[in-house]
């Protein structure tokens, strides 16, 4: 696609110029925007949105397939969720403040390769936290599974398996909401 044939997006404001995007979705927009006020704008928007009962946060867009898996049970069961792409590595600051501010009962996180997202999201909040890991690289998921499963004494993850991983993470976050 060249940049000519993609969609153009209009100014946001002052200061912002307008651009051609291959995504016109709101939340690309704002996020490929580089402007504090927009970004801060999408960090009150994620706040916001982060008062449903289960946090899922993948750390990278390319693991959607896992997390769609996660989302569907939560959607059958009737239960809220917000749903974050935060990397542990990529996105630190943006990770964390997310944690520390949501609403939600239980996390699920979902990640490939080195995947601290779990251990991570586990070292800054106290509720349940679920890890997914996601077959993403030459290993096959196991390097992912043992970056999760093998947490140390006091930050406890619950590991999820590499195949079902993503069902399984929402029925157990299910039955920890109805425990
Ligand atoms: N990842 C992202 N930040 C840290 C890690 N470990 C993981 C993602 C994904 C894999 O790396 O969770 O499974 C590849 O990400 P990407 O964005 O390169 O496709």
């Amino acid at each position: 696609m060249t940049p000519a044939s993609l969609p153009y997006i209009p100014s946001a404001g002052p200061g912002l110029p307008g651009r051609r995007c291959p995504d016109v979705s709101p939340a690309h927009f704002f996020t490929s925007l580089n402007s504090t006020k927009v970004n801060l704008f999408m960090q009150r928007l994620r706040y916001t949105l982060a008062m449903a009962d289960i946090a899922v946060i993948a750390g990278s867009a390319s693991d959607g397939e896992i997390v769609s898996k996660a989302t569907s049970v939560l959607e059958e069961e009737g239960i809220t969720y917000d749903f974050q792409v935060l990397s542990a590595h990529r996105n630190p600051e943006e990770l964390s403040a997310y944690v520390k501010n949501s609403e939600a009962r239980v996390f699920i996180t979902v990640a490939g390769l080195s995947a601290a997202l779990p251990g991570v999201v586990a070292s800054l909040t106290e509720k349940p936290v679920i890890g997914v890991p996601v077959a993403a690289g030459t290993l096959g998921g196991i390097d992912a599974l043992l970056a999760i499963a093998q947490m140390p004494r006091g930050v406890p993850v619950a590991c999820v398996g590499i195949g079902n991983g993503g069902a399984n993470a929402a029925h157990l976050a299910v039955r920890i909401l109805k425990a």
